[in-house]
């Protein structure tokens, strides 16, 4: 049958008389059905098992299209048929389990891992509603259920269940999979779990529900508000549930395959996302004694078979759990996290390295850095700082144990789906091998002095942002101009990522305005993030911004030079549309503290140029593509992590001396603004980056001011302009996660 035959008969009737929505189900169904005949007939002996608490996957229609191979085939059928492929993508509802980048760094892994032939699956949960839906309200951030289970849908129920204890009762879980298509090769799953008795009519208005009601709740939310102890109880519920079912799951697995389970890490190895799944390491501890191996050596078994990825310096950010939480959650854990707390205590002095501290206070990166047998960093200069500082007295320790694989994204979701304008041109150019060997993107180097090549990319180029000004016009009803330069910033809020910099920068730049100081060309400042509910200056930080919006969008003297859009409920979905629209990548974080960056991979790959510091892979991304095509500034690492030492930084100083920074803040409680905002939300805002501004952003502003304003500048000669994209496109084949995974298969997995 060919592939409209198949359709059809999915369809039970004509695709011509189909329905968008009977076509999607139809193109699912289909996709299901071929992908599960890529799913490996023999199982492997060993496999990888990822571990995490988030998968932010993104729509999957067209991903899978893609990887199956028929993603140009079955756009002609449909538009033979009067159809319309981007219209039925619009019915799909986006996946809602994730929150930022270790998320999406998952997804991309399974991606890569599927694409490259590993045995490798996912284990994670099935939150009902996930991420929070953003909704604006007077200009300030609130949150909604995030609905996006459909009865047909991607999900696929097994018939795998688990009884799973806490203290003195006991949960029904049920595991659903979702397949995972690689590029041209094989399926692989997402195992995702979820409590049998969940039930989401408890949630109330916005995303309020009954905390401890934990046999309904467990897997409604991801990261519900833990600021308080039943908040702070239902994460280690929710981390609980899903390491003891991953346990479960893989020892079940394992057996099967033969394994005496002295031998397990010759069948599995696990991967530990971030902290969120360390209690896999004692779980299985546990479950391995249970079935009478001795506990030396379950502990053996078990750091030979895991390996933990940190994601953070940030010290808020280590997860560390009072012991009693731990005990009251899941007390059969605890005498084993005792046990690995008296080990280390017996080896070593330095209380820095201890599992359990004199607080009673769990550090989880320190079961993992012990019990596991190696710990990656996820860019070389955050495995500098995490060898060198953060977790130097581990460093020392376990010199063996420490290794860099810096993150990557998959080019088939991050420039195939999202940009098929550069992915023909480059196809066109350099033929099509470049989708799996993403180095062979160098060949594009040839073209740097070819004129119409660069005026093919700025035609594309300015074709996505009129293609993304459209979709803002439609979802947000705000006009922008596809002549203006498009300044984007789109990641999780966050003080350390710096969007209040970018924010005094657009104050700065409308007093030049006003002043009648105009930008040649006009620009246009694009802004995307979601806040954690109880994060308050997160959420102070989007007040501004949208109050920004309000303000200057109207004002009839700026606008014509200057707009600010916030978009609304960013996701990958959103994402998909304004980077290839991107002229300027704003990656600003305080030099130190943003791990590595995903975002700024994919920029470069779509042909933006970086505005940013040197941090994270900006690091790598400068020095792959040089001075001249990059925009770097602010002070770096090492200075920063001595200004902390020494506790030497005061924002009150810069405030003083500087003119400009000073009216800048002042601006935020000034009269304009304070009459569209609240004046609640504005002063602690003020207050905050006058006094403590914990992330110095005053410290890099003036640098960061001029050189946006030298990026602007250059951007007015387009050729030279392009050439600096071209570099960037045709460099930017390092990030593909191919290249991470393997890496992470040669150095940690070794599967075959
Ligand atoms: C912390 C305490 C208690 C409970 C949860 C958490 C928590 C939740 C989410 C801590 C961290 C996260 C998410 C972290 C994250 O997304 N990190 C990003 O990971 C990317 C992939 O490696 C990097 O590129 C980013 O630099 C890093 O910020």
């Amino acid at each position: 049958m060919d592939l409209l035959q198949i359709l059809e008969h999915n369809a039970k009737k004509k695709l011509s008389e189909c329905t968008n929505e009977e076509i999607y189900f139809t193109i699912l169904k289909t996709i299901q059905k071929l992908s599960e005949e890529r799913l490996s007939k023999d199982k492997p002996k060993k496999k990888l098992y990822y571990i995490s608490a988030e998968f932010l996957i993104g729509k999957l229609l067209s991903n899978n299209l893609i990887n199956l191979g028929i993603y140009d085939e079955v756009k002609e059928i449909l538009s033979n048929n009067g159809k319309n492929l981007s219209e039925i993508e619009d019915i799909e509802l986006e996946p809602s389990l994730g929150n930022g980048g270790l998320g999406r760094l998952a997804a991309c892994f399974l991606d890569s891992i599927a694409t490259l032939g590993i045995p490798g699956d996912g284990i994670g949960l099935n939150y009902h509603f996930g991420l929070f839906k953003q909704i604006f309200k007077n200009n300030l951030q609130t949150e909604e259920k995030n609905e996006w289970i459909e009865n047909i849908g991607w999900l696929n129920k097994t018939d795998t269940t688990y009884e799973i204890e806490f203290n003195g009762f006991k949960l029904n879980s049920r595991m659903y999979d979702i397949n995972i298509t690689g590029y041209k090769n094989i399926t692989n799953k997402l195992h995702l779990f979820d409590v049998e008795t969940v039930d989401e009519s408890i949630v109330e208005s916005g995303i309020n529900f009954d905390k401890t009601n934990v046999n309904k709740n467990l897997t409604l939310f991801l990261y519900p508000d833990d600021s308080d102890v039943e908040g702070r109880l239902l994460r280690i519920y929710q981390q609980y549930f899903m390491v003891s079912n991953a346990a479960k799951y893989i020892l079940d697995e394992c057996i099967e395959k033969g394994s005496n389970l002295y031998d397990l890490y010759d069948y599995a190895v696990i991967q530990i996302n971030d902290t969120h799944p360390t209690m896999v390491i004692p779980e299985l501890i546990r479950l391995l004694v249970d079935k009478g191996i001795d506990i030396n050596d379950a502990i053996e078994i078990v750091s030979k078979t895991c390996a933990y990825t940190n994601h953070t310096i940030l010290a808020e950010a280590l997860e560390k759990w009072p012991a009693d939480y731990i005990e009251k959650v899941a007390p059969q854990i605890m005498p084993i996290i005792k046990e690995l707390d008296k080990i280390v205590k017996s080896k070593y002095e330095d209380e820095s390295v201890y599992i359990i501290d004199s607080d009673n206070i769990v550090h989880m990166a320190n079961i993992d850095i012990h019990y596991s047998f190696s710990v990656n960093g996820v860019a070389s200069l955050h495995t500098d700082i995490l060898k060198n500082n953060e977790l130097n007295n581990f460093y020392k320790i376990y010199p063996e144990k420490f290794n860099n694989k810096t993150n990557g994204i998959t080019f088939r979701r991050w420039l195939m789906h999202c940009n098929p304008l550069l992915t023909n041109l480059i196809e066109n150019l350099i033929g099509d091998d470049f989708k799996q060997d993403a180095e062979k993107l160098q060949n594009l180097k040839k073209y740097i002095d070819d004129e119409d090549v660069l005026k093919n990319i700025l035609d594309i180029k300015k074709e996505n942002k009129i293609i993304l000004k459209n979709y803002i016009k439609k979802v947000q009803n705000i006009d922008i101009d596809e002549n203006s330069i498009f300044d984007i910033q789109i990641k999780r809020l966050h003080e350390y990522k710096r969007q209040q910099m970018n924010a005094l920068y657009i104050i700065h730049k409308y007093l030049k305005i006003k002043n009648g100081d105009l930008p040649t060309t006009p620009i246009t400042v694009i802004f995307g993030a979601k806040a954690a509910p109880a994060y308050t200056i997160a959420k102070d930080i989007i007040h501004l911004i949208l109050c920004l919006q309000e303000l200057i969008n109207n004002d009839e003297d700026v606008n014509k030079y200057l707009k600010v859009v916030m978009v609304e409920n960013y996701n990958v979905t959103a994402a998909e549309k304004l980077i290839p629209a991107c002229d300027i990548s704003e990656q600003i974080s305080l030099a130190s503290k943003e791990a590595s960056g995903t975002g700024n991979m994919k920029f470069m790959l779509n042909g933006a140029l970086t505005l940013g510091t040197e941090d994270g892979a900006n690091v790598e991304i400068h020095s792959l593509v040089g001075d001249d095509n990059i925009f770097i500034f602010g002070e770096k690492s090492n200075k920063v992590i001595e200004l902390y030492e020494k506790c030497e930084y005061d924002p009150l100083d810069f405030y003083i001396k500087d003119k400009e920074i000073k009216d800048a803040l002042d601006f935020i409680v000034g009269d304009k603004l304070m009459k569209i905002g609240n004046q609640e939300n504005l002063i602690r805002l003020y207050k905050e980056m006058m006094k403590k501004d914990w992330f110095m952003t005053l410290l890099d502003f003036k640098e960061y001011c001029k050189m946006k304003d030298k990026a602007f500048k250059e951007y007015e000669n387009r050729y030279k302009w392009a050439k600096k994209m071209l570099i960037n496109i045709s460099n930017a084949g390092y990030f593909s996660s191919d290249r991470t995974i393997n890496q992470y298969n040669e150095d940690i997995w070794n599967l075959k």
